[in-house]
């Protein structure tokens, strides 16, 4: 099968000198098929150590497990497991953040700040904190309390989630009973509920689900929030993308994973001259090189306008370039395989988190109170390893595409002021409500092994450009976007209609880029998806209306993380259509099916649209759009 559509990865897998051993995750995928039938439709359980059960789907066998679950709760429950699972990532690195920016506020990470002055006071006085004459740091440290009462046993609904929705929103999940009132308790009632004989009623489970969903939202806005305040919120900044920004010449650094608090450092600490020397006198004549690997990529870049290699599915790739010096991790969708391909080339994988090792690599601690030392450790490291590097192994790719970047909630918001400095939005809404902006379509989520790399991205965008529809990206879906030239004005020519193009043209000049807005707005990474939700809320409340009454719709094409469940159930409680490409294994359940795509729209407004043929994907969303713009009374 084709592995993927990125000319780039595909050069590197086919040219690569790693020798014959190597495996990577598509060797792997086909070592693993068939693929167990029970499990891709959840109809597996192994909750208690009576189990493994297993219900048969063509009703022949066992109907239900040992302890009488049937097929609707055994599903039902591994769907909450699943957004729970998603739901802890977020929480952790959303924890992670406030506990940086306490550290800072007392001194004791000194190597952070707030950077944003603005965005603190705006997200405070959203919050209910008082401004007035206060200082920052005052004002942060009243936050950073807030913030932490996010997680524990609040009591009454999330801060975070109640004052950036719709009034619309927090009516339909009071209705529901949906109101999430502690972040991590919302993740503990899931496993609570789902595990040995307490929840079995599969409608109340998914109700279970929903509710930690909303406190998954809560977790990405607090932390892309906080990651502004201490970091800067991102402006539009120029780049590239692609493995061709790896460089033979420079000792290349990735750092892969997702937290700014270890990726924004090391990006800081990289434009250090004394290590740049060091770099050179290595023998690197072009110094160092850092660049993004998944979404702690997307931060430096829409921060740093640091270049992005690659997305998570092709991790590995980046390694058998052999010149990667340095792979720096984090947490999340890094591939344990990583430290098993390095061992084929001379690059050393750093895991840099207590709770995130790897046998293989090499672990230094990644301490707040000692950041820049750290850092600087860690770059030292890389410089190191250029020196074992093999002429005799270097697969680097020419392909790389430039992309546009940045574009936060405050950074568009801040290009259409150029066209109305009065009333920013005006010139959206019009536009949407004129037809030129028929609809907008926010891009989500990962890659996966199942779909030929960026394939259904690429497919369903050039179709829905074309047909006028706004593009918004986050994670690995900006990833593909960025690798294949979406985010350029060029792109805007190429494939946008003529009223889109024509809008992009007028607001891109406007804001003094004497060229188009690209057609596809990175707005950031896998937890700053809110800011997708904060654009649908300000059109929403200026309309007057709830955002389950918008022309906007969302889109995982290639989802594999359960924060992209986590994710996607949100949009869905948000009142977004939600398009999955990759079949959740939920299909052994015709009740938890028809309610995820159905019978939750009577309820929320949103709904999952399970569609894998992108081809079809991009008519049913156009129908939705169409559908919710005659309910708008448009045409
Ligand atoms: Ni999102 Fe980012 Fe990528 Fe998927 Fe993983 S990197 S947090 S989960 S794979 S988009
Ligand atoms: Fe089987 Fe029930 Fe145990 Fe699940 S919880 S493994 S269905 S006995």
């Amino acid at each position: 099968m084709t592995q993927s559509t990125d000319r780039a990865v595909t050069e590197v897998l086919n040219n690569h000198k790693g020798g014959s051993q190597i495996q990577t995750v598509w060797d792997r995928y086909e070592a693993q098929q068939p693929q167990c039938g029970f499990g891709e439709l959840g109809l597996c359980c192994r909750h208690c150590m009576q189990g493994p059960c297993r219900i048969d789907p063509f009703g022949e066998g066992p109907d239900r497990g040992i302890c009488g679950a049937t097929a609707d709760t055994i599903v039902a429950r591994g769907l909450a497991r699943a957004i729970a699972g998603g739901t802890a990532s977020h929480s952790g690195h959303a924890l992670h953040l406030v506990h940086t920016l306490k550290k800072a506020l007392t001194g004791q990470a000194p190597d952070y700040a707030i950077k944003d002055k603005d965005k603190l006071k705006a997200v405070a006085a959203r919050c209910g904190i008082e401004i007035k004459d206060r200082s920052s740091k005052k004002i942060a440290l009243e936050l950073v309390e807030l913030a932490l009462a996010e997680f524990g046993d609040k009591g009454e609904p999330l801060t975070w989630a109640a004052s950036t929705v719709t009034a619309g929103r927090i009516e339909a999940c009071d209705k529901l009973g949906i109101v999430p009132t502690s972040i991590d308790g919302s993740i503990a009632e899931v496993m609570h509920r789902t595990t040995y004989g307490v929840d079995a009623d599969p409608i109340n489970i998914l109700l279970g689900g929903l509710k930690c969903a909303v406190a998954d939202y809560t977790a990405c806005h607090l932390a892309t929030d906080l990651s502004d305040i201490i970091f800067g919120t991102p402006q539009p900044v120029i780049s590239k993308a692609n493995l061709g920004v790896l460089r033979e010449e420079a000792v290349n650094i990735a750092l892969h994973g997702h937290n700014p608090l270890l990726s924004d450092i090391i990006a800081q600490v990289a434009s250090d001259p004394a290590l740049i020397t060091e770099a050179k006198k290595a023998g690197a004549s072009e110094g160092l090189n850092v660049v993004g690997i998944c979404c702690t990529g997307n931060e430096i870049l829409m921060r740093h306008g640091i270049p992005l290699a690659t997305s998570s599915i092709s991790q590995e790739v980046a390694i058998m370039t052999g010149v990667l010096d340095a792979m720096v991790v984090d947490y999340q969708c890094i591939m344990p395989a990583v430290a098993t391909i390095a061992e084929c080339f001379h690059t050393k994988v750093i895991t840099t988190m207590p709770i995130a090792k790897m046998p293989g690599a090499e672990h230094i601690p990644f301490d707040e109170e000692n950041a820049v030392k750290c850092a600087t450790a860690i770059i030292r490291q890389g410089i190191e390893r250029f020196r074992s590097r093999n002429p005799d192994k270097i697969c680097i790719p020419h392909e790389s595409s430039t992309a546009i970047a940045g574009f936060s909630a405050e950074a568009i918001i801040g290009a259409l002021s150029k066209v109305d400095a009065d009333d920013p939005l005006k010139p959206l809404i019009d536009n949407i409500v004129a037809g030129n902006i028929r609809g907008i379509c926010l891009f989500a989520g990962c890659n996966t092994v199942k779909v030929p790399q960026d394939y259904n991205y690429v497919e369903m965008v050039k179709r829905l450009l074309a047909e006028n529809v706004l593009i918004m990206a986050t994670g690995c879906a900006s990833s593909a976007y960025a690798r294949h030239g979406f985010m350029t004005s060029e792109a805007t020519t190429k494939y946008a209609g003529e009223g889109l193009a024509a809008v992009l043209t007028a607001i891109g000049e406007a804001a003094g880029l004497e060229a188009p807005l690209p057609p596809v707005l990175h707005i950031g990474s896998c937890v700053d998806n809110p800011r997708a939700v904060d654009i649908a809320t300000a059109i929403a409340n200026k309309l007057g209306v709830d955002i389950s009454k918008l022309p906007v719709v969302a889109s995982a094409p290639e989802a594999t993380t359960e924060k992209a469940v986590a994710i996607g159930t949100w949009a869905v409680v948000g009142g977004l259509p939600t398009h999955l490409g990759v079949i959740p294994p939920v299909l052994g359940s015709k009740l938890v099916a028809e309610t995820l795509t159905s019978t939750v729209k009577d309820l929320v407004g949103g709904y999952f649209v399970i569609e894998p043929d992108p081809n079809k994907a991009v008519k049913a969303l156009l129908a939705i759009i169409d559908e919710r713009r005659a309910g708008l009374g448009l045409s």
